[in-house]
């Protein structure tokens, strides 16, 4: 009897440490999320994949108490560009139809949705109810090849990006709060290029967006990218507004604007 226990034991310990090794996956259509109803609460690694036709980011937003899905989705439609006592939990940023990437950050117990703020999805397209709760898991982070530091308003980063399967270290130094979103130029496209059609959000893309790392509401929380890079020129990308309190109808100054942009080359 007792070595049934011990083996039944074994094997479901076994199991446990299978799915805790397993990302998290986050499909984004154009209709919305596929993603669990559900998960606990740590440091999580999540799976990022755009099978839409259209950019799409996840990010991950803990709702204040007593305000639903719909609460949050009827505050952006008034006017907010994000709605008082929400919290900002980063997520994957832009990225590409057809393009993914992992991301690794930390979740406290709550009720959150998934968002995508690109080209007025956050009210246009159905966002994913998760709620945070039960034991912590964390799950093991990679090492990083690099580490990227967000500041005001500039990207620092130490060790060279190179092709292939590439760990960052994404902090955020701020002082204010920033996000990254990395793109791949199309050939004969420059930063300014980006520049303009991210604002202007019209006209063919003048580059892969391959995901990012969006803003927190705590500078101290680190996360971590994972992605499989091609050699060519790169743009990392800021879109935070200037102005905490713009309006999500209105346009307002990003972080890009004010020179939180920077090309790098990722050499064969
Ligand atoms: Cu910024």
């Amino acid at each position: 009897m007792l070595v049934v226990a011990c083996l039944f034991s074994s094997g479901w310990q076994k199991e446990v440490a299978a799915k805790s090794s397993s990302p998290i996956r986050i499909i984004a259509t154009d209709s919305g999320f596929e993603a669990p109803p559900m998960i606990a609460p740590g440091l999580r690694h999540l799976l990022f994949e755009n099978r839409g036709t259209e950019i799409h980011e996840a990010m991950l937003v803990k709702l204040p108490q007593g305000v639903s899905a719909a609460g949050f989705v009827a505050a952006v439609k008034g006017g907010a560009l994000f709605p008082k006592g929400a919290l900002d939990y980063s997520g994957p940023g832009l990225t590409s139809p057809g393009e993914s990437i992992e991301i690794w950050l930390t979740v406290d117990p709550g009720q959150y949705i998934l968002v995508c703020w690109n080209s007025g999805h956050a009210t246009s397209t159905a966002v994913h109810p998760l709620a945070v709760q039960g034991g912590r898991a964390d799950d093991p982070v990679p090492k990083e090849d690099v580490v990227l530091k967000l500041v005001d308003f500039r990207f620092d980063l130490e060790g060279r990006l190179r092709q292939g399967i590439q760990v960052l270290r994404v902090e955020t130094p701020g002082p204010a709060m920033h996000e990254v979103d990395f793109y791949r130029l199309h050939d004969g496209q420059s930063v300014a290029d980006l520049k303009r059609w991210r604002k202007e959000k019209r006209g063919p893309a003048p580059a892969v967006a391959l995901g990012g790392a969006l803003d927190s509401h705590d500078l101290s929380r680190v996360v971590w990218l994972r992605k499989n890079f091609s050699p060519g020129r790169h743009v990392l990308h800021c879109e935070m507004p200037v102005e905490s309190d713009a309006s999500a109808n209105s346009p307002h100054l990003s972080h890009a604007d004010v020179g939180m942009v920077r090309e790098i080359e990722i050499k064969e």
